[in-house]
């Protein structure tokens, strides 16, 4: 029987985080051996707000490095560049004229990300979730892991196969699933329970960094925002205190336990303890992906072969999709 197949992106914006691993990339490396994997570092993605070019490419590389030193084997999974497999952008073009206005005006992302500045974003920042779909739809994945955040892309790129399907009545795209699971699909702002963390928060405290060496790991999650009890005793308890129930889905997420099994070991105790506890479980699995990451980077060869051998593999699959997707449009094939 041949396996589900994959695809989902990290971008090179800025250094990972705890959300990137727990949300997405932890989950790629237990998916890995039951599904035909496509894992692509998303710098087209990562242009819509401003990247300096003399970074970019470096980002690319540890962005790649992450995905190995978490335990994505490259000789098994396509690992590559989302800007050196070129369908992904033309076939975005086709989706450009799929999909609806009054869909993308709906993305939450875009309103977040845009803020009161609307007028002043790249156009690239509105029409990402078209090329979201197209990295997803080159490729007629079934499946795509993510995080939370990013379900509404996923259920408009659902919207897009199925437009493109009715329009041109094929059968071409599937209609990819999200995964969308573990404990932490959702990891919050370690100075705000109810913002996400992610890259572009201006507070470093915000967020743990899969590069953070261990004195920050411990100060961030020290210095974590809590409130004044003990740990709640239930689930339900702690979802009235978002920054507690962040702590302590990470901890689930950290350790492969279940948020109930942690509340059980840790209910009535106070906040410093399990803290403490906190920061060395996160040491202990982060800093061996840290030092690996370190670690490939001094050997940029060896990543940029990973990636030209992901590229070849990557266009070998979407190639013959695009050519497909021409001939249903109808252009000339000259
Ligand atoms: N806080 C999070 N919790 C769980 N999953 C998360 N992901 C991102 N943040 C969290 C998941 O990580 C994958 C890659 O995300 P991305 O590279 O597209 O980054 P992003 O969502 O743009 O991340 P940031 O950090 O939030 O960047 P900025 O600050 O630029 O917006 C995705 O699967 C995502 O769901």
């Amino acid at each position: 029987m041949t396996k589900n197949r994959i695809l989902s992106g990290v971008q090179p914006s800025g250094d990972l985080h705890l959300g990137n691993y727990l949300g997405a990339i932890k989950n790629f490396v237990s998916l890995q051996k039951d599904y035909e994997c496509f894992f692509c570092v998303v710098d087209l993605h990562a242009i819509t707000v401003w990247q300096d070019p003399k970074e970019l490419a470096q980002k690319t590389r540890e962005v790649t490095a992450a995905f190995i030193a978490s335990g994505i084997d490259p000789n098994e999974n396509i690992l590559f560049a989302q800007s050196q497999v070129p369908q992904h952008s033309q076939l975005a073009w086709i989706f450009n004229c799929v999909a609806r206005m009054g869909w993308l005006n709906r993305m939450t992302q875009f309103k977040d990300k845009a803020g009161k500045d609307r007028e002043n974003v790249s156009v690239g920042l509105f029409s990402y979730p078209n090329l979201m779909a197209a990295d997803i739809l080159i490729y007629l994945a079934t499946h795509v892991p993510v995080g939370e955040d990013q379900k509404q892309h996923l259920e408009l790129t659902r919207d897009i196969a199925q437009k493109f399907n009715n329009d041109f009545s094929t059968d071409l795209f599937p209609i990819p699933e999200p995964l969308i699971f573990g404990e932490a699909t959702r990891v919050m702002s370690l100075r705000d329970g109810t913002k996400k963390m992610s890259k572009s928060d201006p507070s470093d405290y915000s967020r743990i960094m899969l590069s953070d060496n261990i004195d920050s790991i411990v100060q961030k999650i020290k210095k974590a925002k809590t409130d004044p009890h003990p740990l709640p005793a239930t689930k339900e308890e702690a979802e009235k205190r978002p920054e507690a129930l962040n702590l302590i889905t990470i901890f689930a997420a950290l350790s492969d336990q279940s948020t109930d099994t942690v509340l059980e070991q840790y209910s009535g105790k106070e906040f410093s303890l399990f803290k403490k506890d906190l920061a060395d479980l996160a040491a202990e699995k982060l800093q061996p992906i840290s030092k690996e990451v370190t670690k490939l980077m001094s050997d940029q060869d060896y990543l940029d072969q990973i990636m030209k051998t992901g590229k070849d593999k990557a266009i070998a699959v979407a190639e013959p999709v695009l050519t497909k997707v021409y001939d249903i449009v109808g252009f000339a094939n000259t």
